[in-house]
């Protein structure tokens, strides 16, 4: 076998939620948008989190407590280095959406006003929209939307026109959860630094696929979530410039983000730790650092290389299914390993109800991108996401699953 190349079978061996049985059948797991499964070495670094120096952090001088700051702070430099951050640049959040919502309140109250524009697109999903909607209930500033073309790419001319209006804070998705579409992050933000404003990238759907590296995106901030990167869930990052992170209010206050406290205010603490406030989620950062290992072990572009194999192969097959709708682009430069689609007029839940009791897990429903469902003029479909272990057995599983529901529909 190429040395280049994944065999998700031997992957499949570090995660023991494979072991087990769905229905007496094996687990067929196509859920990786939403969550994906955890390693043995990740639940192993928390299991020894908790059974062997459990502690709060940043407080104690005793040997429990160092050693947990200490592998606390160790997953930030882990962390750092796979997105090419600074550590003073990495806060620690719940998840993608607090992280987004971070940057909302936090830059976003203080910085904008009536008259200001906020752009996004039509594929974010909802944790990069309705914190903006939220923002801009508060400040009058008015959001605009990129549209989208038949093949769920952004229109180049939308982004030009919607550019003119001179947008304070350009916030969008990396990859768009429901169309796999990869956006031009890079490009986008440079047209956005061009003419002064600040920029996000949601990159939930990213980081656990794709090398993202935050210098050559050159963004102000970005955020996404660990357990949708083999890291257990509870927690979040948000990648932020130093300097611009240095002039924000932190978001929330409580234990930890202080250095002095009076009865008339308080003095923050310096970065990152401004914008961490009370007792973190210790274990799962730590179990984060653990899946950023892991992934470094593998290697991320054997893992885009692998997801892009598997798309197309699965873009194939599935396409030679009578009545199946694929929404998203067929160019697989431009795409992440998610597949929508909507068979005939079955609903997505039916569809995925069918698959379940053949062991295969996926999303069915608007997938929190309403906006999007109703550009595509549909209320739901059903989608396939993959990752590092999925192999074309699944894929194969997935069409024999889809015939059956056509066997049972009588299409
Ligand atoms: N999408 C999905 O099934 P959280 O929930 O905070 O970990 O991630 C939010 C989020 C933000 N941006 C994008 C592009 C996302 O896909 C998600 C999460 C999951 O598609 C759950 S709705």
């Amino acid at each position: 076998m190429c040395p280049d190349l994944l065999d998700p079978e031997i992957i499949k061996q570090d995660f023991p939620i494979f072991k087990r049985r769905v229905y007496g059948k094996r687990l067929i797991y196509l859920d990786n948008a939403a969550t994906t499964q955890k390693p043995r070495q990740v639940i192993e670094a928390m299991r020894e989190f908790y059974q062997d120096y459990n502690a709060n952090i940043h407080r104690g001088v005793y040997r429990l407590s160092v050693e947990a700051t200490e592998a606390f702070e160790n997953a930030r430099k882990k962390v750092a280095k796979f997105i090419n951050a600074k550590e003073s640049e990495i806060i620690f959040t719940k998840n993608a959406t607090e992280a987004l919502n971070l940057v909302a309140y936090s830059w976003g109250l203080n910085n904008l006003r009536e008259g200001d524009h906020i752009l996004l697109t039509e594929m974010e999903h909802h944790s990069n929209i309705v914190p903006w909607q939220l923002i801009s209930k508060y400040t009058k500033a008015k959001i605009d939307y990129i549209s989208i073309d038949k093949e769920g790419l952004l229109v180049d001319d939308e982004v030009d026109r919607l550019m003119e209006k001179r947008p304070k804070i350009v916030s969008i998705t990396h990859v768009s959860n429901v169309l796999g579409t990869i956006n031009n992050v890079k490009k986008i933000v440079e047209h956005a630094h061009k003419i002064g404003a600040i920029t996000v990238v949601d990159a939930a759907q990213s980081v656990p696929h794709m090398q993202v590296d935050v210098q050559e995106i050159g963004c102000d901030f970005l955020a996404f979530s660990g357990h949708k990167a083999l890291g257990p869930l509870g927690v979040g990052v948000l990648y932020g410039k130093r300097d611009l992170l240095e002039d924000m209010n932190p978001f929330l206050g409580g234990g930890d983000m202080i250095s002095r406290v009076w009865l008339e205010n308080s003095e923050w603490n310096e970065l990152p730790w401004k914008f961490e406030a009370g007792t973190s989620s210790i274990a799962d950062v730590i179990g984060l650092g653990a899946a950023v290992d892991y992934l470094n072990s593998i290697g991320i572009s054997r893992i885009r290389k692998h997801e892009i194999k598997l798309t197309k192969y699965a873009l194939e097959t599935l396409s030679e299914i009578s009545d199946l709708k694929i929404y998203g682009t067929n160019n697989l430069e431009q795409r992440g390993a998610v597949i929508s689609f909507n068979l005939a007029n079955i609903h997505p839940h039916d569809l995925a109800t069918i698959l379940d009791e053949e062991g295969i897990a996926l999303r069915a429903g608007h997938h929190c991108a309403m906006p999007l469902m109703n550009k595509l003029g549909v209320a739901a479909t059903a989608r396939a996401s993959f990752y590092l272990y999925n192999a074309e057995s699944d894929v194969d599983a997935l069409v024999e699953g889809l015939n059956k529901a056509r066997r049972i529909f009588k299409l």
